[in-house]
């Protein structure tokens, strides 16, 4: 089995330069444009620092490919291929950054033959770096993570985020899934505004499960290994195989309660994000 670990610490070395100027940018003024809806945000760093990250890859590794958040809301096709590819998302959390709200990330995962050798989440503000490797566990900061365990829905604490969609259906869908959580009931709801950041909190066990629709695969491809080398189980919303490009994801403490909060959880339609044009749901 091929060792990618070269390219893991070259990845956590550039994701430590790319926080210093998310950093720097955080608490001056930015200019923000829209993308798929009024909560969908790009700022310039947000650009700025995905091009850097790019660039830093592709003069150490040419060979290799590209998922980028901008690139393709830059119109870049999306597609996983078997080649060597960096799913990236420069700013997990843009509105977080954009309202100086201190979760935002820089999320890098790694993927060959379409399966994640590894994946990086730094958390900025918070200075907590979370990063996995397939076969070689989870860690924060150097110290190894482990997911909570627990198998009753009722005693979790439940990830969730009311995403960038604001159509009528989406919100309805979102807002009844709380609820029926909220009914079971489960401990509480929480969402810290990226997914990336979210999901890590069921690999660090400070909550038993997240759950999302609407994402995207650069949101959660990193945190997805995260989990799954921290102990738990990463699955779609209906219970089936995790498959990142579906925008649709549970993650858990335990099959248990990955169960539990399918059985609950309702989604609405979305594109994959491998099917043009992306960026949309039906
Ligand atoms: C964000 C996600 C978050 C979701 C937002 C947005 P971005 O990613 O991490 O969970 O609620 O709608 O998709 O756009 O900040 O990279």
């Amino acid at each position: 089995m091929a060792d990618w670990s070269d390219c893991l610490n070259f990845g956590i070395s550039i994701a430590k330069q790319a926080r210093k100027i998310v950093l720097a940018a955080f608490q001056q003024q930015k200019d923000v444009k829209l993308k798929s809806s009024p909560a969908d945000l790009v700022t310039e760093t947000d650009q700025q620092v995905e091009k850097i990250l790019i660039a830093a890859i592709r003069r150490r590794y040419p060979d290799h490919s590209f998922i980028g958040e901008e690139s393709v809301a830059a119109g870049e096709r999306l597609e996983l291929t078997a080649a060597p590819t960096w799913i990236i998302d420069p700013i997990d959390g843009t509105v977080n950054f954009v309202h100086r709200f201190p979760f935002v990330a820089i999320s890098i995962a790694f993927a060959v033959n379409k399966e994640t050798e590894f994946g990086i989440v730094y958390s900025c503000v918070e200075d907590k770096l979370f990063h996995a490797q397939r076969g070689r566990g989870s860690f924060l900061n150097g110290e190894p993570l482990r997911v909570s365990g627990q198998e009753d829905i009722h005693q979790c604490v439940v990830v969730t985020e009311i995403g960038a969609e604001r159509d009528d259906l989406a919100l309805s869908t979102m807002t009844s899934n709380i609820f029926r959580l909220l009914q079971l009931p489960v401990h509480g709801v929480r969402a810290l505004g990226t997914a990336a950041v979210d999901m890590c909190q069921v690999a660090v066990g400070g909550a038993d499960a997240y759950y999302h629709i609407g994402m995207h695969c650069w949101d959660i491809a990193a945190s997805a290994i995260i989990v799954q080398e921290a102990g738990g189980v990463v699955t779609d919303t209906d219970g089936s195989d995790f498959d990142m490009m579906s925008r649709r994801v549970i993650a858990a403490s335990s099959a248990a309660v990955a169960r539990s909060i399918a059985q609950v959880v309702q989604a609405f339609p979305c594109r994959r994000d491998d099917l043009e044009p992306s960026n949309t749901c039906v």
